[in-house]
C-alpha cells in the first residue's frame, strides 16, 4: 500500500472511530513498564496501620511490647475493604511488620508475632484475612515489611538479617496470592547496611509483575513528604547515575496525626477542605494518592474515619460528574493520522490525541456547544508514549474574546486545573514540551463549585 493510501485508510478508520493502537506509535523517550502503567491508573489507595502499637498507644515501639497485649476484639479486614472500596480506594497496603518488628502473620521464622498473641488462641493470621478481603471486593493488595527491625536478634548482624527479611519476602510472595506493591521505607535503621539489590531479585523472582515502593531499588518513588502533596512540577522520568528512569510518585498521608490508632487522637483527623486539598495536589498533579486509615482496638475502621473518607470520595464524584468536554468537537494545531483531537474527549483511556512530528507550537481546542461556566480542565498524557508536557495554558473564548485562565508545567498521568468560574463556549489548550511529541489521551472539562 502506498503512503498516502495508508494515510487514507488511516483517517478513514480514526473518522469510524476504529483507532485502536494500530500501527502502534513510536514512543520517544522513557516510557513505563506496563504494571507502572497499570499502577498508575490506580490514583488512590488505602494505607492501613495496624499491629501491636495500636494496642499500647503508640507509633513507633522498640520490640518489646508483649505479643499478649495483641488481642483485636472484632478483626474484619472486609468491613476496611468495604470502606476503602465506598471510597473510592483502588488498592490497600497493609503493615504485615512495622519497625518493631511485630509480625501480624504467623512468621515461621520468629516468635514474636499473632502466633504468640491470645487472639484466636494464636492461631489468626492477619496477612490472609487483609488479602482474601482485599481479593474479594476487587483492590490490589500491598504489603508493607520495615526493613528496620527492633526486634530480630540477627539485626545486628547485616548478611544474618537480610537472610531473615529475604526469607519473610519469601514467605509473605508465596502464601498470600499476588501482590502489586511491595511497600518499605528506610526509617530507623540509620548506618544498616540493607542487600536492597537482592532484596529486590528475591521480590522480581517470587512475583515479577509486584512493584517495590519507597525505598531500595524501587519502581516507585517516595514523593519526599508526608503530607500527601506532590510539587506543581512532576515528572515520571528521573536520572539516576545518568541514565533515565521511569519513577512514578506515591504521596503517603495519615487521615490522623498518626499512622496507627491512638486514644486520643480521633479529632486530629483531617478535614474534608485540607483531603481535597491532598487530593488536588496528589493525584491532580499526576502522583499516586495513599491515605492511611488506622483500625482500632476492635479491628475496625472507626465509623468518623470511614465517614470522612466517603465523603472525600463523594465530592470528588460530584465535583467531576459532568464532563463538558465528552463527545464534543475538537480541533488541534496538527495530528498524527490515527490520532485525531477528539480522542482526546472520547472517554476512553486507551486513545489520544497526537500532534504531528514537529509540530513547534500544539494546541487543542474543544468547543463546548454553549456558553458553559467552567473552573477546572483536567488533563491527563498518554504515558505509554511518555511524558513530554513541560509548560500548558488554558485558554477560554467567550464569545468575545479569548482569556487565559491557568497556567501550569507538567501533566503526566493527571492535572487538574482549577481557576475561578468563567464563561467558556471553547476551551483551548496549549502545550510546550521539551523534547518528543505530546499526547493527550484525556481532556476533561468541569463545573464544580456551584
Ligand atoms: C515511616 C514510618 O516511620 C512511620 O511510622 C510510618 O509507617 C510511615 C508510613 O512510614 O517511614
Amino acid at each position: 500500500m502506498s503512503p498516502s493510501a495508508l494515510a487514507f485508510t488511516a483517517s478513514a478508520l480514526a473518522a469510524a472511530g476504529l483507532v485502536a493502537a494500530w500501527p502502534p506509535e513510536r514512543p520517544s523517550g522513557t516510557t513505563p513498564t506496563p504494571e507502572q502503567l497499570a499502577w498508575q491508573d490506580l490514583e488512590y489507595g488505602m494505607f492501613v496501620h495496624f499491629s501491636i502499637n495500636t494496642f499500647n498507644d503508640m507509633e513507633w515501639s522498640d520490640g518489646t511490647l508483649s505479643p499478649s497485649t495483641f488481642n483485636p476484639t472484632a478483626f474484619d479486614p472486609k468491613q476496611w475493604a468495604r470502606v476503602a472500596k465506598d471510597a473510592g480506594m483502588k488498592y490497600l497496603v497493609f503493615t504485615a511488620k512495622h519497625h518493631d518488628g511485630f509480625c501480624t502473620w504467623p512468621s515461621a521464622y520468629t516468635d514474636y508475632s499473632v502466633r504468640s498473641s491470645p487472639w484466636r488462641d494464636g492461631k489468626g493470621d492477619c496477612v490472609r484475612e487483609v488479602a482474601n478481603a482485599c481479593r474479594e471486593a476487587g483492590l490490589r493488595f500491598g504489603i508493607y515489611l520495615s526493613p528496620w527491625d527492633r526486634h530480630a536478634p540477627s539485626y545486628a548482624d547485616n548478611a544474618a538479617y537480610d537472610r531473615y527479611y529475604t526469607d519473610q519476602i519469601r514467605e509473605l510472595l508465596t502464601n498470600y496470592g499476588d501482590v502489586m506493591e511491595w511497600w518499605c521505607d528506610g526509617a530507623g535503621g540509620e548506618g544498616h547496611v540493607y542487600d536492597w539489590a537482592g532484596y529486590y531479585r528475591a521480590l522480581k523472582q517470587l512475583q515479577p509483575s509486584c512493584l517495590q515502593a519507597i525505598a531500595g531499588n524501587s519502581d516507585i518513588r517516595w514523593v519526599g513528604n508526608e503530607d500527601g502533596l506532590a510539587p506543581d512540577t512532576l515528572w515520571n522520568v528521573v536520572h539516576v547515575d545518568g541514565q533515565p528512569y521511569w519513577w512514578p510518585a506515591e504521596c503517603d498521608v495519615p487521615l490522623r496525626r498518626n499512622w496507627f490508632w491512638h486514644t486520643d487522637d480521633a479529632d486530629s483527623a483531617k478535614s474534608l477542605d485540607h483531603l481535597l486539598d491532598i487530593y488536588h495536589r496528589s493525584v491532580g498533579h499526576g502522583a499516586g494518592l495513599l491515605l492511611n486509615v488506622a483500625p482500632d482496638r476492635r479491628g475496625l475502621i472507626p465509623e468518623a474515619d470511614a465517614a470522612r473518607v466517603r465523603e472525600l470520595w463523594d465530592t470528588v464524584c460530584r465535583l467531576y460528574r459532568l464532563d463538558m468536554a465528552r463527545s464534543r468537537a475538537c480541533d488541534a494545531s496538527s495530528s498524527t493520522p490515527l490520532h485525531p483531537a477528539r480522542l482526546a474527549c472520547d472517554g476512553d483511556p486507551n486513545t489520544y490525541w497526537r500532534a504531528a512530528e514537529g509540530d513547534a507550537r500544539p494546541w487543542i481546542t474543544v468547543k463546548l456547544g454553549d456558553t458553559r461556566r467552567i473552573d477546572r480542565v483536567v488533563l491527563e498524557e498518554y504515558l505509554p508514549l511518555g511524558q513530554h508536557v513541560s509548560g500548558f495554558r488554558v485558554q477560554c473564548f467567550d464569545g468575545d474574546e479569548w482569556t487565559n485562565v491557568f497556567e501550569g508545567t507538567t501533566i503526566g498521568h493527571k492535572r487538574i486545573a482549577v481557576f475561578a468560574a468563567v464563561p467558556a463556549q471553547v476551551v483551548r489548550v496549549r502545550l510546550q514540551t521539551e523534547a518528543g511529541t505530546p499526547a493527550l489521551r484525556s481532556l476533561g472539562v468541569y463545573l464544580g463549585e456551584e
